[in-house]
C-alpha cells in the first residue's frame, strides 16, 4: 500500500465521519406494511434544522410530539408553527393537515413527499399519529444535519378497527415510566388500544377513595411465589410486594396515551379473580367470617376461593367502585373481566343459593351473568359499554357487550353467531406469556409455545364466519401479557418483542400483503435497530424457533 493511498483512506474515513447528511431509511422497510406506497424516483425533500412543522389547529399536540420524537431520534430540532401563521421563511416544511375529504376511511392517513414539502393528512388524532410514525421510520436513527427523503405517496389505513395490547400490572407492577414506554411501543406499531388489567387475586392496582382498604390492604401481598407454580414444593420469598397507581398517575397516563392516539380500556376483574378485594373486605366474600390474604401464588382458578358473594353490600360496592374508575377514563368501553369464575364457592354458599332462587336464576352460571348485567348497568349510567372475557357468554347477555375471546376459533364463532362483536385474543398464538422457544434454558414462562411465525401467520377471522357473512363481528385482535413470570420491564420487553411487531402487521396490513420472509427482512433491517434505539430487550432466537420445524 502506498503512502498516498493510506493518506487517501484516512481522509476518506475523516470525510465520512464529518459528513452528516444521511440517506433516509427505505420506504420498503415501513412496518406494519402500508396499504399503498407509490414511489416516484424524481426527487427528494431535504429536511434540515431550518425546516418547519406546520400544523392545523386540531394537531397541536401531535406537532409537539413529532418535534420531540424527531429531535430525540436525529437531533433535528424543528420549529413548530400553526398553519396560516408561517412566516414563509422555511425552505421545507412538514405539514400536518386536517382533511376529511381525501381522508374517507376510519383511521386513514396519507403522506406525500413531493416538491419542497412533506404533507400528512388525517382527520383524527390516531391517524395523524400513524402518519407521524410512518414519517419517523423514514429518518435515520442517528444524529444528522439533514435528511433527504425520497419522493413518495403513501395511502394507509388499518385492516381491523380494534388493535390492542394488554398488560397485567397485578402479578407484577411496573412504574409509570414503563407504562408510558409501553404506550410508545403501541403507538409505534399503530395499535390503538391499551388494555390495562388493574385488579386480580394478587393485588388491587388503582387508587380508590370510596373503599380505602382496597389500597391499604388489597394492594399488598406478603410474599411472592418463586419459580414455577407447578413446582413441588412451592417456594415463596418473604418480601411484601405491591403498590397502586394514584389517580393523578392514571390521569397522567391517560393524557399521555391520548396524544399518541391510544385509547386505554381499564379492567376491573369481577366476580372471580377477586381475592384482593375480599382480603380487604371479607364481607363481600362467600365466607365473610374468614380473613383472606391477598394471593401470593399464581394459577388461582378453582384452587382458592376468590369470588364475590351476591349481597346488597357487594352490589353497592361494585356500583360505587365502577363509577369511580369510570370517571378516570374517557374510553367508551370498560372491561369487567368475568373470566375463570369458579362456581364451586357459590354452590357451597347458602346466601348465594338463596339469591339464585330469589332472582329466578337458572344456576351459578346464571348468577355469573347476573353480576355482569348489574355491572353493565352501572357502567351504562356512565355511558360506558362493556367488554368481558368470553365466559360472560355463559348466560344470555345483552348484545352490546363485546366479547374478548381468549379461547380458540370455536368460542369466537359462537360469540359472533350470537351477534356479539368479538376481539380475538386466543391463547394460541396471542398469549405472549407463553414460551417463544423450546430451549430448556429459556427464561421462565407460563407454558405453551407461541413462536414468532405462528403470531405472524395468525388469521383473526375464522373461515366459517366469512362463509356465513358474519366476519364483520370480528373487530380485531389483541395479545395478552400476563406477568406471573415477568418481574421487570426488561422481561416484558423480552416477551413482547418481536411478537408484538408481527401482530401489528396482522392487524394493520392488508391480508394479501402479508409476507413472512419480507417481514423478517424488515424486522432485521429496520425494527430491531429501533428496539436497540429504545434500549429495549427482545428475543433474539426468533428465526431458530418456529412452528414449521418440529423442534
Ligand atoms: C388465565 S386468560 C387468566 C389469567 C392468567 C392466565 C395465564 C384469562 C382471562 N385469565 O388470570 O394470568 O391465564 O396465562
Amino acid at each position: 500500500m502506498t503512502l498516498k493511498y493510506i493518506r487517501f483512506l484516512f481522509s476518506l474515513i475523516f470525510l465520512l465521519s464529518v459528513v452528516s447528511s444521511a440517506a433516509a431509511q427505505s420506504v420498503d422497510d415501513i412496518t406494519p406494511k402500508p396499504v399503498e406506497v407509490k414511489k416516484a424516483d424524481r426527487g427528494h425533500v431535504t429536511i434540515d434544522k431550518k425546516a418547519q412543522i406546520v400544523f392545523d389547529k386540531q394537531f397541536a399536540d401531535q406537532a409537539a410530539y413529532l418535534k420531540d420524537m424527531l429531535a430525540a431520534q436525529t437531533g433535528l430540532n424543528l420549529q413548530v408553527v400553526l398553519n396560516g401563521q408561517n412566516k414563509g421563511k422555511a425552505s421545507h416544511r412538514i405539514f400536518l393537515l386536517f382533511d376529511n375529504q381525501v381522508i374517507n376511511k376510519a383511521e386513514m392517513y396519507t403522506m406525500t413527499v413531493e416538491g419542497k414539502d412533506v404533507t400528512i393528512r388525517a382527520k383524527d388524532t390516531g391517524s395523524m399519529v400513524y402518519g407521524i410514525q410512518t414519517l419517523l421510520q423514514l429518518f435515520p436513527l442517528k444524529k444528522v444535519e439533514e435528511v433527504k427523503l425520497q419522493d413518495v405517496e403513501i395511502t394507509d389505513y388499518p385492516r381491523f378497527a380494534y388493535r390492542g395490547m394488554h398488560l397485567d400490572v397485578v402479578r407484577h407492577m411496573f412504574p409509570v415510566s414503563f407504562i408510558k414506554k409501553y404506550i410508545d411501543y403501541l403507538a409505534f406499531h399503530k395499535f390503538n388500544t391499551f388494555h390495562w388489567h388493574l385488579t386480580d387475586d394478587q393485588g388491587w392496582r388503582i387508587e380508590i377513595e370510596s373503599y380505602p382498604k382496597l389500597n391499604a390492604v388489597g394492594s399488598w401481598r406478603d410474599a411472592t411465589l418463586i419459580g414455577h407454580f407447578k413446582d413441588v414444593p412451592a417456594r415463596y420469598d418473604s418480601t411484601r410486594y405491591g403498590g397502586f397507581y394514584t389517580k393523578n398517575e392514571v390521569r397522567e397516563v391517560v393524557k399521555y396515551a391520548a396524544v399518541r392516539g391510544i385509547n386505554i380500556i381499564p379492567e376491573i376483574d369481577i366476580p372471580g379473580h377477586s381475592r384482593a378485594t375480599i382480603a380487604a373486605y371479607p364481607e363481600f366474600s362467600t365466607r365473610p367470617d374468614t380473613t383472606w390474604n391477598v394471593a401470593t401464588t399464581w394459577g388461582m382458578y378453582n384452587r382458592q376461593n376468590n369470588v364475590l358473594q351476591p349481597n346488597p353490600a357487594t352490589f353497592k360496592f361494585l356500583k360505587t367502585v365502577f363509577h369511580e374508575v369510570a370517571d378516570l377514563f374517557p374510553s367508551a368501553y370498560f372491561h369487567l373481566g368475568g373470566d375463570e369464575c369458579s362456581k364451586m364457592w357459590w354452590k357451597a354458599d347458602p346466601v348465594s343459593q338463596k339469591f339464585i332462587k330469589q332472582h329466578n336464576l337458572k344456576d351459578e352460571k346464571g348468577l355469573q351473568t347476573y353480576f355482569i348485567e348489574q355491572v353493565a348497568g352501572y357502567l351504562k349510567e356512565k355511558n360506558k359499554k362493556v367488554i368481558g372475557w368470553h365466559e360472560i357468554l355463559e348466560g344470555d347477555l345483552d348484545k352490546s357487550a363485546i366479547v374478548m375471546n381468549w379461547g380458540g376459533d370455536k368460542e369466537g364463532i359462537t360469540a359472533a353467531t350470537r351477534k356479539h362483536q368479538v376481539i380475538m385474543t386466543p391463547g394460541k398464538p396471542l398469549y405472549f406469556d407463553h414460551y417463544q422457544s423450546k430451549d430448556p434454558n429459556d427464561s421462565l414462562a407460563i407454558h405453551g409455545y407461541n413462536p414468532l411465525d405462528a403470531v405472524y401467520k395468525y388469521e383473526p377471522v375464522p373461515d366459517v364466519l366469512r362463509q356465513k357473512k358474519l366476519d364483520h363481528y370480528i373487530i380485531g385482535a389483541q395479545a395478552n401479557v400476563w406477568t406471573e413470570y415477568m418481574a421487570s420491564p426488561a422481561k416484558v420487553e423480552y416477551m413482547i418483542f418481536p411478537r408484538m411487531t408481527a401482530l401489528s402487521e396482522v392487524l394493520w396490513s392488508p391480508r394479501e400483503k402479508k409476507d413472512y420472509a419480507d417481514f423478517k427482512r424488515r424486522l432485521t433491517t429496520a425494527v430491531i435497530p429501533r428496539y436497540r434505539y429504545w434500549n429495549s430487550s427482545y428475543f433474539k432466537g426468533f428465526d431458530t424457533w418456529t412452528s414449521d420445524k418440529q423442534q
